[in-house]
């Protein structure tokens, strides 16, 4: 007897296909819109074109009039029902359906319920608002200024706009580190508005059953438990009467992580009508409204000394939310994980300060493929790492190896109070420098110098926080997280998994069957994942934050584990030996000392459900919820090169190289093709990304070809390598890696330009660094902010 050759069963170390794939790329995925159900109407939402203004009337007479409308809604309307404003993420309100005042260009005024969605939104244009224009503001600076209009005059006890002022770190530690400092190097930023754009839009598919009072909800969320804890508490409905079900999702980066007006819209016009209500979102819907992240402003110091010591970090804060506090982030923290950053740096004290304001802006802050503000936190740390390495005139990767965490320096307690638990950071570091050729790519930059021509590396290194809980630390409105996971074992030894994670892309039905199989030695191909419904699946927390593998892949090995124990017991029935004469190896039990009579986990499974030993219970199934001890820190050190045109400022990639230690890797092929991906987004925030709104408050870059998504035509090639650090506390020491290259990406492009053009004295350039930009450094050698106008008057 042979043991099972752990990768040919597409175990652990597997580049297995992803079985998603078999339908997702012959067009046969059940997307959203794919949802048809008999009797079903169509909702289209009227927004606002003015970005703040007072609402003086609704006229939706001509709406109702038309053939084949069913329903209008206003704010009225859902005020009725006490569902005019609905809860957020973050403990603010949100208007579901404008009722006094729109306060952003693309607001939410009305939804139509028609036969079909051309006369819906027919007759979403036949409705007349009549708006009075109220002052815009665009900009934190704006929203801050004296005499600045109250854009949430709706709350009691908001005489400003300010949502926040929150501090965390030691300010006291932190002074005392600058005043002892040799030098302080300085650096002010703002990480501009982006947006997640999945391929597929939001949309949901509501059906409300008066017979059986069942509601059922398709739903394009990436947490579909959270998603019917919320409709039980804000409609009042009883839980076990809701079934959410995430269908296939096209995409999900965080943009369908919050409740949508257009969910709860739906939702009330299937309980009035009674038939199936259908809304999928359009381009321009999505861009001016859902889901926006980052646009922060941020200032940073570091306290240094001489030799090239990081004594302190000061950093600062002012996050521009929009007109509702809607992130997506645990309950305690403001400023989502913003206080992760520094964490592979040996720092003995630092101090945030951050603050956030409303703007007449849509809603802001959710996480874009980065777990809570991250992105933002390993960006800043970047800039502020690369810009100080300059100041002291050293090279930038000797000053980051100076100041990382050493190897057995863990659990190593950051500047901020979060634990780390492993890593090796000067190694990943190494590999990067190693690939790139560092040295000679110095010697080169320096001889093209002397031919004019302008070249740049830029280094990003970093650990950021995936995996989020524990339940002791971090819950979203009050709901703890944590996940689970449900296996089922079939008579035959075929096996249904189901788990409180939600893929979106990922290839969650590929890769748990492969902890199962790595656990259990039953092959992944014989494992049926199911994800995404709530009347099924095991109570969950959803996919974000590169949660799934930390937590409800977690969950999946232990659940898998609970089986195994059982499946010991039967077998040393079959074996008719006691249970620690009983051995394992990869997919069977046999005789510690006769190594041959032996039974497979598939024979144990028959077992369950026909010969089990007297008084064990029947069956072979187990569920498991999984409470993570500690976050996990996966490291990535990111290096671009480029070179910039010095007549133009047009810069081009000239190599990528990505070293990421995520851990023990359960699909290398996977890992590798989510690294990509977020490079690839990394390289569109730097270079093209850019959404912004003009003084009236008109969001500009509402459609593709103004917001740019790179395709692979202008995507640099990628050279991708890898570390291995497992996860301590994980049952198979995997780390997350689902954001890590979008997060720590931007920085390695930007201090690439940003090496470029060091000589002209600037020191910053704010992304998406076009190259009017560039070319306003070289000409200038000033910085170039990005920031929007500051402020019009109605
Ligand atoms: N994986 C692995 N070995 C590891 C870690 C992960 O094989 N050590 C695999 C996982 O099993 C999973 C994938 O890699 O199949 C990503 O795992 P993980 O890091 O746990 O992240 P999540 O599954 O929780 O995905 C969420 C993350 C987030 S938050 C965003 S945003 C993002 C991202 O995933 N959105 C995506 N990647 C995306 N990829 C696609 N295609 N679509 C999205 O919407
Ligand atoms: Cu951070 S975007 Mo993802 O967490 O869904």
């Amino acid at each position: 007897m042979t043991a099972l050759d752990e990768v040919k069963i597409g175990g652990l170390g597997s580049s297995r296909r992803r079985v998603e794939d078999n339908r997702f790329v012959r067009g046969k995925g059940s997307y959203l819109d794919d949802i048809t159900l008999p009797g079903m109407l169509h909702m289209e939402i009227l927004r606002s074109p003015l970005a703040h203004a007072r609402i003086n009337s609704i006229d939706t007479s001509k709406a109702w009039a038309m053939p084949g409308v069913r329903l209008v809604l206003t704010g009225e309307t859902m005020a009725a029902r006490n569902l005019a404003w609905m809860p957020t993420l973050s403990y603010d309100t949100q208007a579901v359906l404008a009722t006094d005042k729109v306060r952003f260009q693309g607001q939410e005024v009305a939804c139509v319920i028609a036969d079909d969605p051309y006369i819906a939104k027919d007759a979403c244009q036949a409705i007349v608002v009549d708006y009075e224009p109220l002052p815009v503001v665009v900009n934190p600076t704006g929203s801050l200024a004296e005499g600045a209009p109250v854009i949430r005059d709706d709350k009691e006890n908001q005489p400003d706009n300010v949502i926040y002022d929150w501090e965390v770190g030691d300010k006291d530690g932190t002074d005392r580190a600058f005043a002892e400092a040799d030098l302080v190097s300085e650096i002010e930023l703002h990480y501009p508005r982006s947006h997640p754009s999945p391929i597929e839009c939001c949309g949901s598919v509501a059906d409300f059953n008066r017979a059986t009072s069942k509601l059922t909800v398709y739903l394009t969320t990436q947490a579909p438990h959270i998603i019917r804890a919320a409709v039980a508490l804000v409609a009042e409905l009883p839980e076990h009467m809701i079934r959410i079900v995430a269908p296939d999702i096209g995409g999900g980066f965080g943009n369908k992580v919050p409740v949508y007006p257009g969910y709860v819209a739906a939702i009330l016009a299937s309980i009035l009508l009674e038939r199936p209500v259908k809304w999928i979102e359009d381009r321009t819907g999505n861009l001016i409204s859902t889901g926006f992240a980052r646009d922060v402003y941020l200032q940073g110091q570091l306290a240094l000394r001489r030799d090239g010591k990081i004594l302190g970090v000061r950093m600062n804060t002012l996050a521009d939310h929009g007109a509702f506090f809607s992130d997506a982030q645990p309950s305690k923290f403001k400023i989502g994980l913003m206080h992760s950053a520094f964490a592979c740096y040996d720092i003995p004290t630092a101090h945030l300060q951050a603050r956030g304001v409303y703007t007449n802006k849509a809603p802001g802050g959710v996480a874009y493929r980065c777990s809570f503000r991250v992105t933002e936190a390993m960006f800043f740390q970047e800039r502020m790492v690369q810009a100080a390495a300059d100041d002291l005139g050293m090279d930038q990767a000797e000053f980051r190896r100076r100041n990382f965490v050493r190897d057995d320096d863990f659990p190593h307690r950051t500047p901020f109070g979060f634990l780390t638990d492993s890593g090796q950071y000067a190694k990943c570091l190494d590999v990067g420098l190693e690939a790139i050729g560092y040295q000679s790519f110095l010697q080169e930059k320096e001889e093209a110098a002397k031919r004019g021509r302008l070249l740049g590396i830029g280094i990003s290194t970093m650990t950021e926080p995936l995996g989020a809980g524990n339940s002791r630390e971090y819950d979203i409105l009050g709901i703890k997280m944590f996940d689970s996971a449900e296996l089922r074992i079939h008579m035959t030894g075929k096996a249904l998994l189901r788990t409180g994670a939600k893929s979106q892309g990922q290839g969650h039905e590929t890769t748990w069957a492969q902890i199962v199989a790595h656990e259990l030695g039953i092959p992944a191909e014989d494992v049926l994942v199911e994800e995404g419904d709530t009347d099924t699946s095991p109570f969950g927390m959803g996919t974000y934050a590169s949660r799934s593998t930390p937590v409800a892949g977690a969950a999946v090995a232990m659940v898998s584990r609970k089986i195994k124990a059982k499946a010991r017991k039967i077998a040393a029935h079959l074996l008719e030996i006691s249970e620690e004469d009983v051995e394992w190896e990869l997919g069977r039990f046999y005789v510690r000392s006769q190594p041959d009579r032996g039974v497979t986990i598939q024979e144990c499974a028959a077992a369950a459900y026909s010969n089990m030993p007297d008084g064990m219970e029947p069956g072979l199934e187990n569920v498991a919820y999984y409470d993570p001890p500690n976050l996990t820190w996966p490291f990535a050190c990111y290096i671009a090169t480029v070179e910039v045109d010095p007549e133009t400022g047009v810069w081009d990639v000239l190599r990528v190289v990505a070293v990421d230690d995520c851990g023990v890797r359960i699909n290398p092929m996977i890992v590798e093709g989510q690294i990509m991906g977020g490079l690839t987004e990394a390289y569109a925030m730097a270079n093209m990304q850019f959404i912004t709104f003009d003084e009236e408050g008109n969001c500009i870059g509402a459609n593709f070809t103004d917001y740019l998504l790179p395709t692979s035509w202008e995507t640099p090639g990628f050279e991708l390598h890898e570390v291995v650090t497992p996860c301590p506390h994980h049952p198979i020491g995997a780390k997350g890696i689902g954001e890590c290259a979008a997060v720590g990406g931007p920085a390695a492009f930007v201090n690439a330009v940003m090496d470029a053009v060091k000589g002209t004295g600037a020191r910053n350039i704010d992304m998406p660094v076009f190259p009017d930009r560039v070319y306003q450094a070289l000409q200038t050698g000033q910085d170039v902010s990005g920031a929007p106008p500051v402020r019009a008057e109605a």
